[in-house]
C-alpha cells in the first residue's frame, strides 16, 4: 500500500473513508487520519479522548442496550434513528442518546480531513448558494447555530427529501434523522470536543473547524442522499 509522509514526520496510511452504514454489533470506526493530522486545529490529545474514549463509550452503551432487542439489531442505525417512534418504547431513550452518539460522532470524524477546508463544489455548492447565498453567509449561519446551541449538542448542515439545504441545531445527541432530515455535516459543540485545545472559547474552535471540513465527503453524501 502506498503511504503518505505527513507534515508531522509520521508515516500515515492514506485517508480511509468511514462508512456510515452502521449496524449491530457496532464497532468503533478507526479515525480516517492520524491522531496528529489535524493539529494544531484539533490536537492529538483531544482526538484520543474524543474518539477513543467518548465515541467508544457510545458504541459500548448502544451494544449493551440492544443486546436483548433482536428487532433493533436487525435494522441499520440510520433507520432506528429515523423511525424512533416505531421502535420498542423501552429502547427509545437508549437509541436516541447512544445511537445518536454513535451516528453523530461517525459523521463528525468522517467529515474532517487534514487536507480539508476551502469551499464546496459541484451540486452541493449550488444547493448551498440557493439556500444561504454566498459561502460566507453559510459560514455565518453555521457558526451562529454552533454558538447559540445552549449546553451540549451539534450544529448540522442537513438536506430534506427534495435536496433543499438548511442548518439545524440539536441538543445532546439528538439526530436530524428523527425529524426526517438527512445530516450531511456536523460540528460537535460538546465541551469534550474542544476544551483541551480552546478551553471555553467555542467560537475559536468553530472557526478552526471550518478549516478541516472534508468537503468531498460532504459532496458525496449529498449525492448519495438523493
Ligand atoms: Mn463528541
Amino acid at each position: 500500500m502506498h503511504r503518505q509522509y505527513s507534515a508531522k514526520n509520521n508515516f500515515v496510511q492514506p485517508e480511509r473513508k468511514i462508512s456510515m452504514d452502521l449496524c449491530y454489533p457496532y464497532q468503533l470506526p478507526p479515525l480516517p487520519y492520524s491522531y496528529e493530522a489535524l493539529a494544531p486545529k484539533i490536537e492529538d490529545e483531544t482526538l484520543h479522548f474524543h474518539h477513543d474514549k467518548h465515541f467508544q463509550t457510545y458504541v459500548d452503551n448502544l451494544n449493551t442496550a440492544l443486546s436483548d432487542c433482536p428487532e433493533c439489531q436487525s435494522r441499520p442505525l440510520s433507520q432506528l434513528l429515523t423511525e424512533l417512534d416505531r421502535i420498542p418504547e423501552a429502547k427509545r431513550t437508549a437509541i436516541r442518546n447512544n445511537g445518536g452518539g454513535v451516528y453523530n460522532h461517525a459523521l463528525y470524524f468522517a467529515a474532517l480531513s487534514p487536507q480539508g477546508g476551502g469551499r464546496p463544489s459541484g451540486e452541493l455548492a449550488q444547493a448551498m448558494e440557493r439556500a444561504f447565498g454566498p459561502y460566507d453567509a453559510f459560514r455565518k449561519q453555521m457558526k451562529d447555530a454552533a454558538l447559540s446551541q445552549f449546553g451540549s449538542g451539534y450544529a448540522f448542515l442537513v438536506s430534506d427529501r427534495s435536496g433543499a439545504l438548511s442548518i439545524q441545531k440539536t441538543a445532546n445527541q439528538d439526530s436530524p434523522l428523527t425529524c426526517g432530515l438527512f445530516p450531511l455535516l456536523c460540528v460537535d459543540v460538546w465541551e469534550h470536543a474542544y476544551y483541551l485545545d480552546y478551553q471555553n472559547r467555542r467560537a475559536e474552535y468553530v472557526e478552526k473547524w471550518f478549516d478541516v471540513i472534508n468537503w468531498p465527503f460532504v459532496e458525496q453524501r449529498y449525492t448519495d442522499c438523493r
